[in-house]
């Protein structure tokens, strides 16, 4: 028996990364919102909303922490439970599906002003529950294809890299000044690295029969290297918006 069926679920064994990292995630996450939401009558009229929308991504992240952090709790009483078939996978996609396109939005909100318009806001949307909703198929509904669902999904991954890079957003970006300008050049290179942190969750939590079986090897579990991805990727995100509302006032 572990400890967790022993002792209380509120009891976290000093080497459970999983339990651990959901705990700080969801400590960090809020946190994180009552800030947002706090400087939000701090921010000038025109930044408000997109310090509003970090506000939203994290606050929303963090009720859904709190709930995995729980469940997975729950699941690991269970006696013969693996972290593995304990993973709040479930949830976690429920978050992203609703954290994702508000990341897209922010996009939107910063290019608006020099003409950003709700098609872009749209096909990026689009881009990304195509990228979780394969994601999400490949994890749960049919791992023995995670590698053509992986794939699917890194191909709607790589279009949003290419609009916030190269594309609409970017040209945008460009025209609206140098504070969006730069503030844009940060979020691609969260886009770009901070995101890429994602797809080697992914590989990990479903290596078992693939020809990247050897990922399991790694030894760090799927959800840690999912819950450093979110923290990274949320507060940052939020973090460089805001900075962005006090320098281009
Ligand atoms: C706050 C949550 C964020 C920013 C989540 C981002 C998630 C991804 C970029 C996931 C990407 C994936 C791939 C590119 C391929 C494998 C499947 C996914 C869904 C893990």
């Amino acid at each position: 028996m572990d400890h967790l069926s022993l002792m209380s679920v509120t009891t976290i064994a000093k080497t459970d990364y999983v339990s651990f990292t959901f705990f700080v995630g969801t400590m960090a996450m809020m946190a994180a919102a009552v800030f947002f939401f706090m400087e939000v009558g701090n921010t000038s009229k025109e930044w408000r909303t997109s310090v509003l929308v970090s506000g939203l991504i994290t606050f929303i992240a963090a009720v859904h922490y709190y709930y995995m952090r729980g469940y997975y709790a729950d699941q690991m009483a269970i006696p013969g439970m693996t972290p593995q078939n304990a993973s709040p996978t479930f949830f976690r996609y429920v978050d992203w599906l609703l954290t994702v396109p508000l990341m897209c939005v922010e996009f939107y909100l910063i290019t608006k002003k020099a003409g950003g318009k709700s098609s872009l806001l749209w096909k990026m949307i689009l881009a990304s529950v195509v990228m979780l909703v394969t994601g999400y198929w490949g994890e749960a509904v049919a791992p023995a294809n995670a590698t053509l669902w992986g794939t699917l999904s890194a191909i709607a991954y790589f279009y949003i890299v290419y609009e916030v890079w190269l594309g609409d957003v970017k040209k945008l970006a460009t025209s609206a000044g140098s504070a969006v300008a730069s503030a844009n050049a940060a979020l691609g290179w969260f886009v770009l690295v901070g995101w890429a942190i994602y797809p080697l969750g992914y590989l990990i939590g479903t290596a078992d029969g693939q020809w990247y079986a050897s990922f399991k090897n790694i030894g760090i579990d799927m959800n840690v290297i999912y819950n450093i991805g979110d923290a990274i990727n949320k507060i940052g995100f939020g973090l460089v918006i805001y900075s962005l509302s006090r320098k281009a006032a």
